[in-house]
């Protein structure tokens, strides 16, 4: 019996390990990873000259390429196409489109930003008061300064409750806290800008100064945001990914993080019958987008997080494949946020009211960062950060979870 047994290898550290312990020469090691590191890259929309020799490139490159049938009979323009090959494959394949005709060396280009994108892990986020290291999954605590959100409205709606609060979660071991003082959930009406400043200013105020960790404000209004960065919050969590310009201007001006999360149409309405065409690919190429736009705009791409927007437009189906699929996002070159805490999915799997969701939240938290998220936005803190301590710990990364 030869004990063969098939390797879990994800990342380029998992195959260097792999090696290490059949005693590879430590110089072999990187490139042999580059051999048992298998990806699949799919482009959208390839013209049927780019995907034809995208497709010989790859199987000359030792790799295959999937196409549809559309594009040997000529029936279709533009087609869908999935590159597979190992990351040797891949950079063989690179190297070649590079030299090719029309679009191929923009596919190139694309293919091994992407690959690049991919294989970054970890960030270190700029931030006015030095800067914030994203090593293992960080904990932003949600703090509602509102009368209706939809899990914990009018827990913190008087200062005093919603500093206690915030300082509480700190303790617990909260790495940031996102402050908002308007309900978003699914039905919900916009707060003017002068009553969601007039909840925010005195708890902002008190916790700028004594929380100890980066606050971000979670609102999608150009003034609101502007007055709390103006009262020293480090970040803007902004639910609809800048889409005010002023939102833009004002970002760039103080330069500071902005977290882009992709809603699909408005709170009020966004529940009624969500539709993708395929529903990751959709909200990246909207990220995309909201990124490139911020960056016209002048903000500065290292201070940008992503956040697929669980609940935001989307149904059961839509929420639980974005969470399977959550490392795609990582694609997109920046930091993953994610908020799936206490969301009516949870409870539609589980059948429980939103105070019976903790179970479910824990289990989200850390699927989410095992499957690639840098930000985990929750209510239960202490909960999390213990569960979270756990998946630190088989998933080997460093400590230092919980104060
Ligand atoms: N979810 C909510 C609010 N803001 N921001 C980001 N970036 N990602 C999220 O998933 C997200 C968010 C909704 O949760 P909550 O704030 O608890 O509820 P409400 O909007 O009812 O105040």
């Amino acid at each position: 019996m030869f004990n063969a047994h098939v390797l879990a290898l994800a990342s380029e550290e998992d195959a260097a390990r792999a090696l290490e312990q059949v005693g590879v020469e430590p110089k072999g090691g990187p490139i042999l990873a580059r051999k048992g590191l298998f990806r699949a890259v799919k482009l959208q929309g390839v013209g049927y000259r780019e995907a034809t020799i995208a497709k010989q490139e790859m199987l000359g490159a030792g790799g295959d390429a999937a196409t549809p049938k559309g594009l040997v009979d000529f029936s279709r323009d533009e087609v869908d196409v999935i590159l597979l090959g190992t990351l040797l494959h891949f950079r063989r394949f690179v190297a070649k489109m590079r030299r090719q005709a029309f679009q191929c060396p923009a596919i190139a280009a694309e293919v091994e930003a992407v690959l690049e994108h991919d294989r970054r892990r970890t960030f270190i986020l700029p931030m006015r008061r030095g800067p914030l290291p994203m090593e293992r999954p960080l904990v932003m605590g949600v703090l509602n300064v509102t009368p209706d959100s939809f899990s914990d409205g009018g827990a913190h709606l008087a200062p005093d409750a919603a500093i206690q609060r915030g300082l509480e979660m700190v303790a617990e071991g909260a790495d940031l806290l996102d402050v908002g003082a308007e309900s978003t959930r699914p039905g919900s009406d916009p707060v003017p800008p002068q009553e969601e400043w007039r909840r925010l200013e005195p708890v902002l105020k008190v916790l700028v100064d004594r929380a100890g960790v980066p606050l971000s404000v979670d609102t999608y209004k150009p003034e609101t945001a502007a007055k709390a960065l103006d009262v020293g919050v480090d970040m803007v969590n902004d639910v609809t990914a800048l889409r005010d310009d002023r939102m833009v201007q004002t970002v760039a001006k103080q330069d500071v993080p902005a977290i882009l999360m992709h809603m699909q149409g408005e709170p009020k309405t966004m529940q009624r019958n969500p539709q993708y065409e395929e529903v990751v690919a959709d909200i990246l190429r909207f990220l995309r987008e909201r990124m490139a736009h911020a960056v016209e705009g002048g903000v500065d791409e290292e201070k940008l997080l992503v956040d697929p927007g669980i609940g935001f437009g989307k149904t059961l189906d839509h929420n639980l494949e974005i969470l399977r699929r959550l490392e795609e996002f990582r694609s997109l070159g920046r930091p993953i946020l994610v908020g799936p805490s206490r969301k009516s999915f949870i409870g539609a799997v589980l059948d429980t009211d939103v105070e019976q969701r903790l179970e479910g939240s824990l289990a989200a938290a850390v699927l989410a960062a095992s499957r690639g998220a840098h930000v985990v936005r929750v209510h239960d803190v202490r909960e999390t950060v213990r569960a979270l301590r756990l998946a630190d710990a088989v998933l080997g990364r460093p400590s230092g979870r919980g104060r």
